[in-house]
Formats: structure tokens, sequence, C-alpha cells
């Protein structure tokens, strides 16, 4: 009975006599130029999504390519792959299993202690969820109507105001900048409630938020966002139609303007790093360039977060060039790295977008650089690829902790900074 038995489970889990094939990702490591260009063929003309890299014009030798391969389309993928000798592995062999556990709402199943920071959530629970802060915090909390998305959702921005002192600056941080990457908005709305629960009780937090209002716009790509709910879980760019190709989306951290549409965007509407008709074309992007315009003397320090890879980047990605405040960024984001190993025993790699990740202008990060906010960020949060972007939930806590204890080791030296300045300069 026993053999039977094991035969039985091992006759199921031999490949290609699965009852069902699941989506999978791959993990994908092309050696030769050969192996290289046929990986970008397999990703654009197959019904597959690219993760890592952001386009397949990234790909290159010798570096993990990781690869969403929808069920329909994975023996063919893995046929090519054996074909010509190309290395790969299953990272997930049940994406579908995976997707399901982060749209699962389990606040009605009774075991999970999950709470409501500890899940993700929809678009329209992220809007009353804003709506619940500001009723809640009226006086600590305003709400800010900065622009409209290409299908007219609202893009809010909350105001944290935690204290009166006079001549106060600020930060900005944005999350869901790309649709699919979850953990980003998750991690918007996770700094907010450790803001209002921890101030007056934790040191850091309580320092910060005395010395510096925080914009923080949690949603940035509502429209990509609710799609990734709605209809595909992979989408990344925002959903504005392009009227030359018919072709959806512009990838909004190509679309502000920093050496827009140069080397690492594209300019065809049907890519990944599509950079639009111009710099700003976008709503999304020029509301967030407006609101920081008029706010460019008060903001001093900017986040934009993302996933995956674990990487604290800063200014330039979209040049060679060094940032004039290079040493400072790196410093900065190498004492945020150095903490998130000590308290969290994660690695996190830092340095400029443009030599850490790879050459892509139009960013937001640099955009702010070159605005004159002199201390900007890009986080890119876990993980690097096990779960990529189906980051499962509860992995948010310690993915949030991570990116907030770098937030805060960044904040302070930013504070001690200016204030070290403000000092220097002549009063009269
Ligand atoms: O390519 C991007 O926009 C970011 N990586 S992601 O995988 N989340 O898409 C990196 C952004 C780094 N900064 C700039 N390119 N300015
Ligand atoms: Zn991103």
């Amino acid at each position: 009975m026993k053999t039977l038995l094991i035969l039985f489970v091992f006759m199921n889990l031999r490949p290609g006599h699965c009852t069902e094939t699941r989506d999978q990702i791959l993990s994908i490591t092309p050696i030769t130029q050969e192996q290289v260009d046929i990986l970008k063929n397999v990703s654009t003309q197959y019904e597959t999504s690219l993760w890592q890299p952001a386009s397949p014009q990234y790909i290159k030798e010798e570096t993990q390519v990781h690869l969403y391969v929808p069920a329909n389309s994975s023996e063919t993928v893995v046929d090519l792959l054996e074909k010509h000798n190309i290395t790969h592995e299953v990272l997930q062999a049940n994406a579908n299993e995976l997707i399901e556990m982060q749209t699962k709402n389990d606040s009605t199943d009774p075991r999970s202690g999950a709470t409501f920071y500890e899940r993700y959530h929809n678009l329209n629970d992220i809007y009353f969820w804003i709506e619940r802060i500001i009723q809640d915090n009226p006086s600590k909390v305003k709400l800010i109507l900065i622009g409209s998305s290409s299908e007219k959702r609202p893009l809010y921005v909350l105001k944290l105001s935690l204290n009166d002192n006079p001549g106060k600056k600020a930060m900005w941080i944005d999350c869901g900048i790309h649709a699919r990457e979850w953990i980003s908005p998750a991690f918007c709305l996770w700094f907010v409630q450790h803001s209002l629960s921890f101030y007056g009780q934790n040191q850091d937090i309580t320092f910060i938020l005395n010395n510096m209002d925080v914009y923080i716009l949690p949603v940035l790509n509502p429209d990509g966002y609710d799609y990734t709910w709605t209809t595909n879980r992979m989408w990344r760019k925002n959903r504005s139609v392009s009227k030359s190709s018919g072709c959806i989306g512009v990838d909004l951290n190509r679309n502000f303007d920093a050496n827009w549409c140069t080397e690492g965007a594209s300019n065809d509407p049907c890519t990944e790093i599509y950079c639009g008709e111009f710099p700003e074309s976008e709503p999304e992007s020029q509301a967030v360039a407006d609101f920081l315009r008029n706010h460019k003397d008060e903001v001093q320090l900017y986040f934009s977060i993302h996933s995956y890879s674990q990487m604290l980047l800063f200014p330039y990605s979209c040049s060679r060039e060094e940032a004039e405040n290079h040493k400072d960024l790196l410093e900065m984001t190498r004492e945020a790295a150095q903490k998130i190993r000590r308290y969290y025993r994660n690695t996190y790699k830092y340095g400029a977008g443009s030599k850490t990740i790879y050459l892509a202008p139009g960013g937001s990060d640099d955009w702010a650089y070159n605005l004159g906010i002199k201390y900007s960020f890009t986080f890119e949060l876990q993980d690097v690829g096990q779960y990529g972007f189906l980051l499962p939930p509860s992995h948010i806590s310690k993915a949030c902790n991570e990116a907030l204890i770098a937030v805060k080791t960044i904040a302070l030296r930013v504070i001690e900074k200016t204030r070290d300045l403000a000092r220097q300069s002549p009063t009269f």
C-alpha cells in the first residue's frame, strides 16, 4: 500500500505529468551572446513577463534574468532554453498560488494574526484608508489633492505635520510608481502608521518629525495599481493610451525631465520602459513634478520606493556622471545598509543608480536631484528574486521595517547636515 502511494505521488510530481501546469518564475543565466539574443527573443515573442531586468535591452551575459512564464507558454519556453543549453532554474513552480495568497484579504480568517498593515490592499481600500487616517488625525494629517491620473483617479498626498516648529523642512516619499511592485504602497501605509503610533514614543521618529514634515504619496500610479488587482498582476506602467501605436502605458519612471529618453529608455510605446511623448507628458509625473517645483525650498529629502532587488540608490541613473555630493550620498546609504544588516540580517547593495543597477534616464530621483533636492534616493525593497513582485504578505513587516530603518537613518543624517550648514551660514 505504502509503495503504491509513493508511486502515485512520484508520478504526479514528474515534470510534464502534472495534472495542471501552473505559472512559473524562472531564473535564467545566459552565458554567450547568442544565448543573450535567444533570451531577448523569448521574452518578447512569447507570452511572458520580464521581471529582472525591467527591459530585454538590459539583458547581458552572465547576469541572472527573472522571467514570469504563464502556464500556457511554459513548455515552449523551457524547451527552447533546453535546446540552446541555457542554464535555468525554477524559482517558483506555482506562481498562481502566490498571487492568490497576496490578494486574499484574510481579515475574516480567524487563524490569521496579520494586521491591516501586514496585508496588501486594493486601490479602493487604500482610498478608504486615507479617508480614515484624515478623520482620525485631523490635527496631524492633511490631505492634498495634487492632480489626477490619466483615467481620472485622484492623486492624494498626505502631509504629516506633528509639530509646529517654525522653519521646519520636509521630506517626500512616493510609492507605487510601478504598478506591480506591491510592497511599495504597503510601505507608504506602514510609514504613516509608524509615524502616527510612535511619535512621542520612539526617539528617532520623534526627532525626525520634530524637524521635518513628511509628504507621502501612497500610490503614484493608481490606474496601473488597480489594473494589477483586476486584470494583469504583472503590469508596470500607467494606463494611458498611445495615439500612434494603440499600445498602453508609459513608464512613469522614464517620463521625468532628466536626460529624458536617452540610453536606458525607449521611444517605443509597446515596451515596458517607454518614456512617453515628451517629458512630463503623463498627468501622474506632471502632478508630482509640479508639486515638488512649488515646494522645492521646503523639501530637502526625496525618496521613491520600488521593488525588487534590495538596493539603496541615488543619482545619477540618467548618466554615468557622479553627483556633486556623491560621497555624502554614498556614506548615508552605506550606513543605512549597515543598519539593515545589523538589525534585520539582510543585505542591501548601495550606490549610484547607473553603476549599481543600470542606466535609466527620466527617473524621478534624478529629476528631483536636479531641481535642487540634494538628498534624493530610490529604494528597491525585498526580495532578490525568490518571490520578486509576488512577495508574500508574511514578508511585509520585515521588508517595511528594513526600509523604515533606512529612511530614518538617512533622515537623521540629513537633519544633522543641514543644521551644520545653517550654523555655518552667516546671520545678518
Ligand atoms: O528601472 C527603474 O525605474 C527602477 N528599477 S525597477 O526594477 N523598480 O523598475 C530603478 C530606478 C533607479 N532610478 C532611476 N532610474 N532614476
Ligand atoms: Zn520600480
